[in-house]
């Protein structure tokens, strides 16, 4: 028989019980100092049968935030909060991995230590505005990185990885997509540069695959995985040739053997119009397991395994609004319907509180 949506699979050293995914989501919920607290293992304990949760983005450091309440991975604090979140969903058999993320340009000096203005590959300012702790605010003209300090950002991708481990997850998403730090040096409408960091797609793609190289040094490549949005233009993001660029990536990331690509099939966030792509031709350049991303539902997610295009589904809104999505989804059962306005910052509402099935 085909395999679905409900059949065990391997991604590298993960077993998933089943390919339905839980995709990374930013609730804004995290405790003082980006501890995860109670509310947050809640949470993540309740989506637990996903067969495999992907965590909300998480700050590898101080410099990497930019908006209120998210969790971090860098201090023994979070690590100890994070670890309560991988023991509950691991004591219902679950699976858990956690998205790492620099977010770049997309901050504000207000989110910052010591009111440090964003960091990025060129100095653009993003059309938009931040949320801050004082409201939206316009985003700010960037400073262009040295090469001489992407070392030491490369090293916080290391610190967080060790961070994660200790904190028990089974393996580290790196995030490449939706305009944040990675992203930004991939797409030429925010990669100016003229040193080896930027011009060329194999310049673009540079410090992506440093991240990845010493990512997966740190973790093993069977615990890594990326996620890439070629054509989301969330953010202010544009590239010239995402069909191009994307392949390349794909390419040069068979080299380590990764757990999988995780891919954002489309435009997502609001950000307008995405520019046309081919995902079934992108995928095939790379070797390994790969996770579609975007409004899929159960039957898109099935043709999508069928076909062989995809080893597994990420859902984000559904699962935000149904913790037994698998099993829903198992019974052809009715979905409750998400509140878009209780999605980023809050309470439990909105977040513990969406039903599951009667039993
Ligand atoms: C929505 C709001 C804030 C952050 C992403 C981390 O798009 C995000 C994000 C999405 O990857």
């Amino acid at each position: 028989m085909a395999n679905d949506l409900f059949s065990p699979t391997q991604l590298g050293s993960i077993h998933l019980n089943n390919r339905i995914v839980m995709a990374p989501l930013t609730r804004n919920r995290a405790g003082e100092h980006g501890v995860p607290n109670d509310l947050n293992v809640t949470y993540y304990a309740q989506r637990a049968t996903a067969g495999l949760i992907i965590t909300e983005a998480t700050p590898i450091s101080p410099l990497a935030h930019g908006y209120p309440a998210l969790p971090g991975i860098y201090t023994e604090a979070q690590i100890a909060g994070w670890k309560k979140i991988t023991d509950a969903v691991h004591a219902k058999g679950g699976k858990i991995v956690i998205q790492l993320w620099h977010v770049g340009r997309i901050s504000h000096p207000s989110l910052l230590p010591d009111g440090a203005l964003p960091v990025a590959p060129s100095a653009i300012k993003p059309a938009g505005q931040a949320f801050t702790y004082q409201g939206l605010q316009d985003y700010v003209t960037p400073r262009a990185l040295e090469a001489s300090e992407l070392p030491a950002i490369v090293q916080d991708y290391v610190h967080a990885t060790k961070a994660a481990l200790a904190a028990g997850f089974d393996g580290v998403e790196v995030h490449a997509a939706n305009g944040y730090l990675l992203d930004q040096f991939l797409r030429d409408g925010s990669n100016k540069r003229t040193d080896n960091y930027g011009g060329s797609i194999e310049n673009r793609a540079r410090l992506l695959l440093e991240v990845v190289d010493a990512v997966v040094k740190t973790a093993g490549a069977d615990k890594v995985g990326v996620r890439l949005s070629p054509v989301n233009p969330f953010n202010d993001m544009h590239d010239s040739n995402p069909q191009a660029l994307f392949e390349y990536v794909a390419e040069a990331l068979n080299r380590f053997n990764l757990a999988y690509l995780h891919a954002v099939e489309g435009g997502i966030h609001g950000g307008g119009k995405a520019d046309p792509f081919d995902f079934v031709a992108f995928r095939k350049h790379f070797k390994g397991s790969y996770i579609a991303n975007l409004s899929y539902d159960k039957a898109r997610g099935n043709a999508a395994i069928a076909s062989g295009h995809a080893d597994a589904i990420a859902y984000g809104v559904p699962f935000i609004a149904n913790p037994d999505l698998v099993e829903r989804f198992k019974l052809d059962a009715p979905l409750n319907v998400a509140d878009s306005k209780s999605f980023y910052g809050g309470t439990e509402k909105g977040y513990t509180d969406y039903p599951f099935l009667a039993a």
